[in-house]
């Protein structure tokens, strides 16, 4: 196992009579959910990536679990509840920057993911554990169970790799703030925004914000800068790499989900921090092209030749 990721993955339903969800009376279903979104990316790339979850013993849970099954992802930590329903979510895009969602999550099977749910041997096996900031908003013991995978990951000299993945509408900005800095304190790889900097430190410039990330210990903080690219703080110094330009973003959901596959991608494979970073690059440009959380997600191919092309404004 190369990655092993833990979430909540959610039913998705995306309006289609009407681009709004208030005027729609028809929805597709498709699924989304950030780790699963890093698993995908990862498998397209030809790495195996793990993932623990629980769902809810109902129809949307198994179509769920086979659908995640089928990109390739191994499943045998997915845990059925009995009790509580999967989670569901609408999205709505108005326009590429203008996104709305709602959670139909409370409660849901994935947010009873407690502790015991994990298997040590399991996550020793990885040689990364990706986390996000969502699932410790999902509940106490989701939280105490990222606290669990953490140091089975450190225990075993797995690597973690979190994503504060910032989600306002899921708990206080108090406990938010709280509970990001101190999973950014636990990472070894940290993937913030620059907005979910300055959530947490009241600070905007991404260089200033670097030097605060790595103080609290990673070994390397990778900060996205939207269009621009992403700046890499490693204790040697820190780089831009510029993002690669794009006519069009038709749905930025899942943007930071490629990019973070990307760059486990390149770390995986060893190549200098740069090309890790234009790669995360690429597969965040490539997740706003297509509808949809994770389906813009490329192969290697695909990626080659999108990050080869010398015009990218054609995408
Ligand atoms: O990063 C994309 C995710 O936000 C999306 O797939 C759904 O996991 C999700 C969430 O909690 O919003």
């Amino acid at each position: 196992m190369d990655v092993v990721t833990i979430g909540e993955t959610m039913v998705l339903f995306t309006p289609e009579s009407s681009p709004m969800l208030r005027y729609s009376h028809s929805f597709s279903r498709k699924f989304g959910g950030a780790e699963t979104n890093v698993a995908i990316g990862l498998t397209r790339l030809g790495h195996r990536a793990g993932w623990i979850s629980r769902i809810g013993n109902d129809e949307f849970g198994k179509a769920l679990i086979s659908f995640v099954r089928g990109e390739g992802i191994d499943v045998s930590q997915v845990k059925i509840d009995k009790t509580a329903p999967t989670g569901l979510y609408f999205k709505e895009v108005r326009s590429g920057d203008q996104v709305k969602v709602q959670y139909y999550r409370k409660g849901s099977a994935a947010s009873m993911l407690s502790p015991e749910d994990l298997d040590e041997r399991y996550i020793a096996k990885a040689k990364y554990l990706h986390i996000t900031g969502i699932t410790p908003a999902l509940s106490e013991s989701c939280y105490q169970s990222i606290l669990k995978a953490v140091s089975f990951a450190k225990n075993n000299g797995v690597q973690v790799v979190f994503d504060p993945n910032l989600r306002k509408k899921l708990w206080s900005e108090e406990e938010a703030r709280k509970v990001l800095i101190e999973l950014s304190g636990l990472a070894d790889i940290l993937l913030p925004g620059v907005d979910e900097g300055s959530f947490m430190f009241g600070e905007n410039n991404p260089i200033k914000l670097g030097e605060k990330f790595l103080q609290l210990g990673p070994e390397l903080v990778i900060i996205k800068v939207g269009a621009k690219g992403a700046y890499y703080f490693t204790d040697e110094g820190y780089g831009l790499v510029p993002g690669f330009p794009l006519k069009t973003v038709i749905d930025p959901v899942g943007a930071g989900d490629g990019f973070a596959a990307g760059i486990i991608s390149g770390l995986l494979d060893g190549v200098p921090i740069e090309k890790v970073v234009e790669r995360g690059n690429g597969m965040g440009a490539l997740a706003t092209q297509v509808p949809g959380d994770f389906e813009g997600l490329a192969d290697r191919n695909e990626l080659e030749s999108f990050m080869n092309r010398s015009t990218r404004e054609d995408i």
